[in-house]
């Protein structure tokens, strides 16, 4: 027992002499502060290899058209009237790795789908197919629930061209 106090002891002096309780305090304050910005982060999904969830095998309304379920919560030009795709980047742009995420209901089965709005980057903006459907949006000072942002800043190049809507999920919870 007195070996164990003693090993004990020692060890918590030994820790004791190597650090201040300023520091202890400036590392714990910078883990809190760290921790609390993490949810604020914008998503990162355009590299995420998890296979998407499985759909109806038919889809119903035209990609080309604001009208389009996916588009429920986007604001920029549809890549589709772009040389692009509702969910593939024209030749030529790269797709951003940081995206604004909505929730929108398939017609088809009548289940709520997480969408990735994934910006195309690379080329001056599209100017055709403009859309502005803000489901679920805020106003931009709360950046993490906004879709007014180039999220282009996130790629190799600023420069904002057109926006698709990737399925990436099912929503379980509204
Ligand atoms: N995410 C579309 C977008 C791009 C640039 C500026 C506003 C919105």
């Amino acid at each position: 027992m007195k070996f164990i106090d003693r090993f004990f002891e020692k060890s918590a002096r030994s820790v004791a002499q190597r650090s201040s309780r300023r520091g202890l305090l400036k590392n714990l304050s910078a883990a809190l502060v760290g921790g609390a910005a993490i949810p604020l982060l914008p998503v990162a999904r355009a590299s995420d290899n998890k296979s998407p969830p499985k759909l109806p095998q038919n889809d119903v309304g035209d990609p080309s058209s604001c009208d389009y379920w996916r588009y429920c919560a986007v604001d920029g030009f549809l890549c589709e009237c772009c040389g692009g795709s509702y969910n593939t980047c024209p030749p030529g742009t790269e797709m951003s790795p940081i995206t604004w995420i909505g929730t929108c209901r398939n017609p088809v089965d009548g289940r709520n789908y997480v969408i990735s709005y994934n910006d195309c980057c690379g080329k001056t903006q599209c100017g055709t197919c403009l859309c502005q459907r803000d489901e679920g949006d805020r106003p931009l000072y709360r950046a993490d629930k906004s879709n007014d942002v180039n999220w282009c800043l996130g790629a190799s190049s600023s420069v904002y061209h057109c926006s698709t809507a990737i399925v990436v999920g099912v929503a379980f919870k509204e």
